[in-house]
């Protein structure tokens, strides 16, 4: 097995997101196993931040993949969760994972606490918001490594990846709703969690890749000219959220962590399956 992810450094969390670890290190019957570094984590601590739900961040190495942490997750992932047993329920603990899954969960959850994040009263907005939130999982994170992890001996070039990508991104935003700045206008919701962690990992294809993020600069826009303001807008807010910027550690430490993946040697499950063109795990 390669040991390519497991030097990761630092092992724990770093900046901001250290500080809100620290204060949920007790022990807690509501666990969030994760790991610092990882998108699909941020989202979950994201909820957990933007609800107020008490719960102990535990941080792990997924790719030790330790038996007990198999035990909770087959999968081997994170984010995993550790849900206490229902009331009067016996004493086992009862695993969720899959980010968006246990997302969901935590809105339904704990309704009182938080704003809810998705629309409870509108059977078609909350349907429209799993559908652009289904969008993400499917075509615009994909695209994101996809781009992060091309290097020049792929067959196709970098503008076509990079050109994937935006229009990912503009369907995305052609849907936002005009009253800005979040997907639902003034409301934010499950949809902007969704996308957030990538958002603010967008630097990450500036840093490595040839042509960076190449979203075109105001003026230069063309027909698009609405589409990427309306796009900047959405970044905007979303990389300066409080619990996104919560849940970030410090930016250096990122450049070390996804540097294997601009080289696209990442032994991750996420990273073999962007190398061999299957859909992520
Ligand atoms: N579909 C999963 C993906 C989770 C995922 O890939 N997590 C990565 C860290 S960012 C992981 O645990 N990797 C361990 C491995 O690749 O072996 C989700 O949404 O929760």
């Amino acid at each position: 097995m390669a040991a390519v992810d497991t030097s990761l450094l630092p092992s724990r969390p770093t900046g901001a997101a250290a500080s809100l670890a620290a204060s949920h290190a007790a022990d807690h019957a509501l666990k969030l196993y994760g790991g610092w570094f990882c998108p699909f984590v941020q989202r979950t601590w994201i909820i957990l931040v933007e609800k107020g739900i008490d719960h102990q961040y535990v941080e792990i190495n997924p790719y030790h993949k330790a038996p007990e942490f198999l035990a909770l997750n087959p999968r081997g992932l994170v984010p995993t969760l550790a849900v206490p047993p229902p009331p009067g329920g016996g004493s086992g603990v009862r695993p969720l994972y899959e980010s968006s899954v246990v997302c969901e969960y935590l809105d339904e959850a704990y309704p009182e606490q938080g704003p809810r994040l998705l629309p409870v009263g509108d059977a078609y907005e909350r349907a429209r918001c799993r559908l652009w939130m289904d969008h993400v999982a499917s075509r615009v994170v994909p695209g994101f490594y996809r781009l992060i992890q091309h290097t020049p001996d792929k067959a196709e070039r970098i503008d076509e990846v990079r050109r994937g990508f935006h229009e990912q991104l503009k369907a995305f935003t052609r849907e936002m709703d005009e009253g800005g700045p979040w997907f639902l206008g003034q409301r934010f919701s499950l949809v902007d969690v969704m996308l957030a962690p990538w958002a603010k990992r967008l630097f990450l294809i500036d840093h490595y890749k040839p042509g960076g993020v190449g979203i075109p600069r105001e003026g230069e826009r063309g027909d698009d000219e609405e589409v990427w303001a309306r796009w900047d807008r959405w970044f905007d807010a979303i990389v300066e959220r409080q619990s996104v910027k919560d849940t970030w550690s410090d930016e250096a430490q990122y450049i070390k962590a996804y540097k294997r993946y601009a080289e696209d040697t990442t032994q991750s499950e996420v990273g073999k399956a962007t190398r061999q063109g299957r859909s992520l795990p």
